[in-house]
């Protein structure tokens, strides 16, 4: 098993009395700052008759309003700010699917914070100042290549910000500069891992022994190919702009759910009627930044789909782990009735041989009945095999997502390399119904 490395001990293996004083402390500073600073916190507390005093310890939260993704964009860039603009020394956007970005303020408190953290979650994966981290995130209003830089900068290991693109070049840099370690998304990963292959790269040239992947849902069938194609250990980071970037939570070595920096981060999960539920059952994430000044939000329902685990973890951390995101509550696919989620489906492709970890799903709808077809790339060790085998192959698949997702899909069946790679987050889903 990889070496345990904690980078802040005294932090991160406190009793969880100590973590409930800090959550109950920061909690109240927090409520307080955004009932003075953002108008829209004092509207909507005032609203439903809260005010800061009744928020005492961490349990008050509930008393608190929901803060939803429409209310930054609503208050776009810059309402939601808590501290006069010229105290924020940076922001990051996120994309988002439609409209205005997502828009993030930052202090010089909250970089360094967020630089603290990374480097917390950077040492789960074995990051040390003996590293050599390639970070192939992008760099620029996404926070994924910036947040793992000022995280592996501050361990101490020695950065390369290649940035996302340019594939070659990437495979080129990380033989020759030894790198030891790899920060970008699962899904280049993968595609890192196809060109090491095209190439014939000779993987003893490759130094590689960690990899810390996020910003998308991934599942344990693609840790196992990443770690057996690029010979890593590979891990889950997770985080959301919203929040700050990436290092909101990471696994350890012990790799059963993320530990959520509960210092900084109060996490709930709640259920549709957005009632708390205990610890281990499913439903959505929702956090609070505790200690954020620039940009603190209350209660962000993330729409990720988690649960936590309190139970004491043997790497010896007592921050609270969640569950990996598998999906968000609205990457759900309605199918005739049918709900369906991408990793589902992800999932059930991927206990069958033949096929490569590429794939896409494309949805119709062709008069009244929506139509759903997976498009999956071809093994390379496939090429050459009959026609008959290839409709055998098919109908295997197909039978697969019917047993396991409950509807019957189209699979066609694609050429090695034909479906379209990204640099950054795949894109699974074509839904042309909208
Ligand atoms: O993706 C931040 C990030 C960068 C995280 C690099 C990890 C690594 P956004 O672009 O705002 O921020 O997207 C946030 O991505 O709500 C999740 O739905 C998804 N996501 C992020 N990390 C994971 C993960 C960054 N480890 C949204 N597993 C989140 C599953 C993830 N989904």
């Amino acid at each position: 098993m990889a070496k345990n490395v904690i980078w802040d001990p005294k932090k991160e293996t406190m009793s969880r009395d100590e973590i409930h004083e800090i959550q109950s402390r920061e909690l109240r500073n927090v409520t307080k700052r955004v009932y003075d600073n953002v108008p829209f916190y004092r509207q909507k507390m005032d609203a439903i008759g809260v005010k800061p005093e009744d928020i005492q310890e961490a349990e008050d939260i509930q008393k608190l309003p929901f803060t939803e993704k429409s209310d930054l964009r609503d208050n776009y860039p810059f309402g939601l700010f808590a501290v006069p603009r010229e105290q924020i020394v940076r922001v990051h956007a996120s994309s988002g699917t439609t409209g205005k970005p997502t828009v993030a303020g930052y202090t010089q408190q909250d970089l360094d914070t967020w630089a603290d953290l990374m480097a917390r979650s950077m040492s789960c994966a074995g990051i040390t100042k003996d590293s050599v981290v390639h970070v192939a995130y992008g760099y620029g209003l996404f926070t994924g290549g910036l947040g793992a830089h000022y995280g592996a900068e501050r361990i101490g290991a020695t950065v390369v910000p290649a940035s996302g693109g340019n594939t070659q070049r990437q495979l080129m840099l990380i033989r020759d500069f030894g790198a030891t370690a790899l920060a970008c998304t699962p899904s280049y990963a993968m595609n890192l891992a196809d060109a090491m292959e095209k190439n014939g790269m000779d993987m003893s040239e490759i130094k590689l022994e960690a990899g810390v992947f996020g910003a998308e849902p991934w599942s344990e069938h693609m840790r196992d190919q990443l770690e057996k194609r690029l010979h890593i250990r590979a891990h889950d980071v997770y985080g959301l702009t919203e929040m700050m970037g990436p290092g909101v939570a990471m696994d350890c070595v012990e790799r059963n759910g993320l530990h959520v920096w509960e210092d900084h981060f109060l996490p709930e999960i709640i259920d549709e009627d957005l009632k708390g539920v205990p610890y281990g059952t499913e439903g959505e994430l929702v956090i609070t930044t505790l200690t954020k000044q620039g940009m603190p939000l209350l209660r962000y329902r993330t729409h990720d789909i988690s649960s936590l685990d309190i139970r004491p973890c043997a790497c010896g951390r007592t921050h609270v782990r969640m569950k990996r995101v598998k999906a968000r509550t609205d990457d759900m696919l309605i199918i005739r009735g049918v709900n369906v989620f991408p990793s589902q489906i992800e999932h059930s492709l991927l206990k069958i041989q033949g096929i490569a970890p590429q794939y896409q799903i494309v949805v119709d709808r062709k008069g009244s009945l929506d139509t759903i077809e997976v498009q999956v790339e071809l093994d390379r060790t496939l090429i050459g095999d009959t026609v008959r085998d290839l409709e055998a192959l098919s109908a295997r698949i197909a039978a697969q997502l019917a047993s396991d997702v409950l509807i019957s899909c189209q699979v066609k069946l694609c050429q090695p390399g034909s479906l379209p790679r990204s640099e950054g987050k795949a894109k699974r889903v074509i839904d042309n119904r909208k």
